[in-house]
């Protein structure tokens, strides 16, 4: 059994940051202000907001909401996930060392080993289910630790409290959690020790499928006067339309999460019995290996999941090009259902060596689960499955 979500989170989605008070016309839904600049009633006295890439009413909103929704004390955005990430690695310096787990989304491993690097900052990616490697990874000069739990895509889960302690007694290493798989409804990791809980918020928090944007929500006041100032002068911010649609999307977040959960588990189910499957990664699953984690961490499960076709690239494509429900694409936590195959879509800028090592291959296949009925989404599978069966290589 996973943990018991506290009561209240609904509320505060549907509420927090909403007060029709802040508004003169006491708008119910929080108005989109579009203006980039604000009347100032003398040169620099102004009524909380000066030009709208510092700060925006709309943004302010949204922040302030998933600020609440992590518990936390603070919330900020960014123009994507990637953009939240950018801004968390441009508080480095150089001959600074950062630990990354060794399987994340592709565009960060870019990101880390193409930009970032070329800075002088220096990375290591270790797998963070292994806690004696990771420890052993820790540098006098290690700054941050970049993690996600589960891991895109092969959904290892990490010991959040046992990483966040490892860290904090080894110095002031700050502990950053990649939390997009779950969403602040399954998983809370500042409440388990974490420093910075980072989202790539175009998937399940906005869920919708037609918002790019990012999120960091954190506790420490310094961090976040920090951070804050980078939201402003790297200029990596969203626009106030795609704001009020993430906030929006959130008063939906709970009962879409529970949803993906069910069906997500019926489908792993079913796949872990067909003969033409050799292996589903999935947290809910006992077969998982850190299983017993994700129940002690986490409150639920999200739609996303991997598992391994028998057969070879000709088999994955065969059965990607033969589904009929799951669209072949890239992204995942929208309400529709997705397929993907990484070693040729969004991890295909890994390393090769890398993919090999960790076990992304042309045989490891990507769904993201999503609201549709559980029964069409298992007999598309089961189809698809058929057609790739009957693949002759
Ligand atoms: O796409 P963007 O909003 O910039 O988010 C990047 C990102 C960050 N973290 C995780 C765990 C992610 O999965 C992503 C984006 N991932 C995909 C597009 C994908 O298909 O895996």
């Amino acid at each position: 059994m996973y943990r018991v979500q506290p009561k209240g989170f609904a509320t505060k989605a549907i509420h927090v940051g909403q007060d029709p008070e802040q508004w003169n016309c006491m708008s119910v839904i929080p108005p989109i202000s579009l203006s980039t600049t604000y009347k100032q009633d003398g040169p620099a006295e102004h009524r909380g907001f000066e030009y709208s890439r510092s700060g925006n009413p709309t943004r302010n909103v949204l922040e302030r909401c998933l600020a609440a929704l992590d518990n936390a004390k603070f919330g900020l955005t960014f123009a994507s996930g990637l953009g939240a990430t950018t801004t968390v690695l441009t508080m480095l310096s150089t001959g600074d060392h950062v630990i990354v787990g060794d399987d994340v989304y592709g565009g960060t491993n870019r990101l880390i080993r193409q930009v970032i690097s070329r800075m002088g900052i220096d990375f290591t990616f270790v797998d963070p289910t292994d806690l004696v490697t990771f420890k052993s990874a820790i540098k006098v000069n290690t700054k941050l630790v970049w993690i996600e739990t589960p891991t895109n895509p092969l959904i290892k889960v990490a010991d959040i409290v046992a990483i966040s302690k490892l860290c904090h007694e080894s110095g002031n290493i700050i502990v950053a959690v990649d939390n997009t798989f779950l969403t602040s409804y399954f998983q809370r990791p500042l409440e388990l020790g974490a420093d910075l809980v980072c989202y790539s918020l175009t998937k399940y928090m906005n869920g919708h499928t037609d918002v790019v944007m990012g999120g960091i929500t954190l506790n420490c006041e310094k961090l976040y006067n920090r951070l804050k100032f980078l939201q402003n002068a790297a200029g990596i911010i969203p626009s106030p339309f795609d704001c009020f649609l993430v906030n929006r999307s959130l008063k939906t977040l709970s009962i879409r999460m529970e949803q993906h959960h069910k069906n997500s588990v019926l489908v792993a189910t079913f796949l872990e019995s067909h003969e033409f499957v050799e292996k589903v990664l999935h947290p809910s699953l006992p077969s998982h290996p850190q299983h017993k984690i994700a129940l002690q961490q986490t409150y639920g499960y999200s739609g996303v999941f991997s598992f391994y076709i028998k057969g070879k690239l000709e088999h994955s494509k065969a059965f990607l090009r033969a589904l009929k429900i799951f669209a072949l694409a890239e992204s995942l936590g929208g309400y529709e259902s997705l397929a993907e195959l990484p070693s040729v879509m969004t991890h295909a800028s890994v390393p090769l060596e890398d993919r090999q090592k960790l076990g992304i291959n042309d045989s490891l296949i990507r769904l993201s689960v999503g609201l549709e009925d559980s029964d069409d989404l298992i007999n598309d599978l089961s189809c698809a499955l058929e057609v790739a069966k009957n693949t002759l290589t």
